[in-house]
């Protein structure tokens, strides 16, 4: 049996559920709601003690990080793989998911936060603002840089923007190079699932006019989105503006009290 914890929004989270659909695997999705903090509670915690999501459960074993996991259901579940048979190949895929995952991943946090995900913060005060940073085992660094407010400052929303341009100028240069219409040439893989969450969030936050002058990103986004996998992964309120239009953003007031299975 596997179920995935995750959140509808979340770009890794994303990432893993194209995989699950695209390979046909029946999987039970459990959605925390990061409102509510549900991924900073004990009982997740125990089973991710990073505080991030996704965590996958497969019958007892527990896989985190979602680069991981996608890698990890495409060799237990070798049908449909998305993983090319030739070593050469297959390093030359986990080259462009170990860049994705140092280059745009953490990039497009930056104007997520600065557009939508501050907004939750909003009704904290200074002190409760701390508390939830400090509730965070990897992330607090990352939320100290913020201004609970405004979001991160021009000299780092500028550096964002640039690494999300080098990464379609490269995936422009990338897919000239395989000849496409994917990352790995002429088979959808793992690569083109990594990167995909990114920019339909950069897409959502207006930003899809980046790769405007690129032609092989505009074709490769077109084709990503045609797969079937595609619509089941992003239903209805998995995008930022979906979300965040007029929402309740919560409180962290019922921190702890949630339990799941
Ligand atoms: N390397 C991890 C990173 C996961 C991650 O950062 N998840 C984000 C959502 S995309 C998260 O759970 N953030 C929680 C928070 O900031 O409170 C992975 O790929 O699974």
């Amino acid at each position: 049996m596997l179920k995935l914890y995750n959140f509808p929004q979340s770009t890794c989270s994303q990432k893993v559920r194209l995989t699950l659909w695209e390979k046909g695997l029946e999987f039970l999705d459990r959605p925390l709601d990061s409102a509510k903090r549900e991924h900073l509670t004990d009982w997740y915690l125990n089973l991710n003690p990073n505080g991030v999501v996704p965590t996958l459960l497969h019958d007892d074993a527990v896989i985190i990080d979602s680069s991981v996991i996608m890698e990890y259901l495409d060799e237990v579940f070798p049908a449909n793989s998305l993983t090319p048979a030739d070593p050469v190949m297959r390093a030359q895929m986990r080259k462009w998911m170990r860049y994705f995952e140092e280059v745009p991943t953490p990039a497009v946090r930056v104007p997520s936060f600065n557009q939508y995900l501050s907004k939750r913060f909003d009704k904290l005060s200074q002190e409760e603002f701390d508390n939830f940073v400090d509730k965070h085992p990897i992330r607090k660094q990352f939320y100290k840089k913020m201004r609970k407010e405004a979001g991160f400052d021009e000299r780092e929303t500028n550096a964002a923007l640039d690494r999300l341009r080098q990464t379609v100028e490269r995936m422009e240069k990338g897919l000239a190079d395989s000849g496409g219409p994917w990352l790995m040439g002429d088979t959808l893989t793992l690569a083109d699932y990594c990167i995909a969450p990114t920019l339909d969030r950069m897409n959502d936050l207006g930003l899809g006019d980046t790769w405007n002058d690129l032609p092989r990103v505009c074709e490769w986004i077109e084709r990503v989105q045609s797969r079937p996998a595609y619509a089941k992964t992003f239903y209805k309120g998995t995008r930022l503006s979906e979300i965040y239009d007029g929402a309740d953003y919560g409180t962290p007031a019922n921190f702890a009290t949630v339990t799941r299975d």
